[in-house]
């Protein structure tokens, strides 16, 4: 065990476990002047709260996007939407979270409200809420009945209240709307049970008296502990990282110990300037970063993506639900890099989910269910812990077809391996099958199919040692994307050409080249000739 000079008000952050090893629960500070060996060690001792650790363990989540703007066909109302537009004629929670458990997801978000600042229960803060819609003669609360619903099957449930407001007089206003906002927060905080998630996306407009919002997180998120001690804060919270994109893709290397300050410490922005970094950076934890950062935190990705292009419903939209292939395809990089999945299905204007996106929900839920259903390895969940270098042999049941990799890190004692390989043993000899950088809490790769007598792993890099707690190996059916005419990969791409920026290595068909471009840049193709393809 190493020695650190370390603060002394950050030893009361020190844990220390049965086997001695000393942990830092969710937030490091680096001591000036630790060399690069003692701060990478204590990136590796950075560990989830209890909270942390069971959202992460959740794996699967709903998103449910619906209110005003399912009535006006918007993705964001302006806030002068009359409540009278608020009448679904079929509502039905319980139908709508029953479909979600029975898909295999473990909670659901629900936005309580949008940006146009409607209210989907009767709060006292406003007149703009369900209380004055004529859905069960403004006695309906759809807060209150999802809620219910999720007691009913078992499911965790949590709430998404936009800090942007598009209705409240006091917003940009700052210290009225923070006060404003808090009341709307201890109302659902109080009156709903136990929420398991607090979301608040990073939206931020103008106020309508012309003045930007400058919120009180400090406040917002004491209020939060005081009433739900057991819920996490994502976004703009401390607990949960945005993904950095809304397409459903994970980062292949995803740090939960990461360097990146969460949305709501008042030092976020100078903090994150001075390591250069955003919520899209592509890099948020490695060696050089960390070496050069102040502080460390457990601040885990969480991968948010709509079912449909849009967040709200819009009928126009029903062909244009994403396929069982794409949905799967997120499904490994979101939940198999180190992720949970928020997976937006919305309600349409009968108040039920829509019949495509169930069957399609379903299709998911089977197809996960299928794959991972029975693990070809033998042993594969005793804990192994390996130094850097380290390899481990599971032996295959006989005869089993395998194309997909399972791996996992005991994050409950931090996430340390940085690089690691798979191969397989068949014919006498080993054989290539897949790689990958970090682990985390899951990792999943795939590769050709092969049935081989065993496996090697080798854990080639790793920050301390690493706890490797569970190996798997599974078969996945191949899927065909359904909703292409022509299959993408079917497409030339030799007459490509890309326009403005100088990004051929996206398209030059060699996996191990890549255009990196910073925040938003377009990708501009020049296709050469036209072609039909859909999806
Ligand atoms: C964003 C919002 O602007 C979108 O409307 C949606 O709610 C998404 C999940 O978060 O910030």
């Amino acid at each position: 065990m190493k020695k650190f000079i370390i603060p002394s008000v950050l030893l009361s952050l020190l844990l220390s476990c049965g086997s001695g090893e000393k942990y830092f629960e969710k937030h490091a500070v680096i001591p000036q002047g630790a060399t690069n060996e003692e701060i990478i060690d204590i990136a590796a001792r950075v560990t989830p709260t209890r909270n942390q650790l069971e959202w992460q363990q959740m794996e699967l989540t709903a998103f449910i996007h619906y209110g005003i703007n399912t009535y006006t066909n918007r993705e964001w109302g302006y806030g002068d939407e009359s409540p009278k537009l608020f009448n679904p004629s079929d509502f039905d929670a319980e139908a709508i979270v029953r479909t979600f458990k029975g898909a295999g997801m473990s909670g659901m978000i629900y936005t309580a409200k949008h940006h146009d600042g409607f209210c989907l229960w009767p709060t006292a803060t406003t007149e703009y809420s369900v209380k004055n819609s004529p859905w069960k003669d403004g006695k309906g609360d759809v807060v209150r009945e999802l809620r219910n619903a999720c007691e009913k099957y078992g499911m965790k449930f949590g709430v998404y209240l936009s800090p942007w407001d598009r209705n409240a007089v006091s917003y940009g206003d700052s210290p009225a709307y923070n006060k404003f906002f808090i009341e709307q927060l201890t109302e659902l905080l109080s009156n709903y049970g136990e929420v398991h998630e607090v979301w608040f996306d990073g939206a931020c407009g103008e106020g309508p008296n012309g003045k930007k919002q400058e919120y009180d997180w400090t406040a917002i998120l004491a209020k939060i502990r005081e009433l739900q001690p057991k819920a996490v804060t994502a976004i703009m919270g401390d607990d949960v990282r945005w993904v950095g994109n809304e397409g459903g893709l994970g980062r292949e290397t995803e740090w939960s110990a990461s360097v990146f300050a969460p949305g709501s410490y008042t030092h976020k922005k100078a903090a994150n300037d001075s390591l250069g970094l955003n919520e899209m950076s592509k890099d948020l934890g490695s060696r050089e970063l960390v070496a050069r950062a102040q502080e460390a935190y457990w601040y885990p990705s969480e991968v948010d993506v709509s079912i449909r292009p849009g967040w709200f419903y819009h009928d126009y939209q029903d062909s244009q639900v994403r396929s069982l292939a794409n949905l799967v395809n997120i499904y490994y990089r979101s939940v198999g890099c180190n992720s949970v999945l928020l997976l937006n299905i919305p309600p349409d204007r009968r108040g039920l989910l829509h019949e495509v996106d169930v069957q399609r929900i379903k299709e998911l839920s089977d197809y996960i269910s299928k794959t991972f259903a029975e693990n070809q390895v033998v042993n594969g969940n005793s804990l192994w812990k390996a130094e850097a270098g380290a390899t481990m042999e599971y032996t295959l049941k006989p005869g089993a077809m395998v194309n997909t990799f399972l791996i996992q890190e005991d994050i409950a004692q931090g996430q340390r391996v940085e690089d690691f390989l798979v191969e397989t043993y068949s014919n006498g000899a080993w054989q290539y099958a897949a790689e990958g950088t970090t682990i985390g809490y899951k990792r999943l790769l795939r590769f050709s199919d092969c049935q081989p007598e065993k496996i090697r792993v080798t854990i080639r890099g790793t920050r301390a040692t690493a706890n490797i707690s569970n190996v798997g190996m599974y078969y996945a059916e191949p899927l065909v994307e359904q909703n292409a005419r022509v299959l993408l990969s079917h497409v030339n791409t030799a007459e490509w050409k890309s326009v403005g920026a100088d990004a051929a290595m996206a398209f030059d068909g060699n996996r191990e080249t890549a255009w990196t471009a910073e925040g938003l840049s377009a990708l501009i193709v020049d296709m050469g000739k036209e072609e039909a393809v859909k999806g």
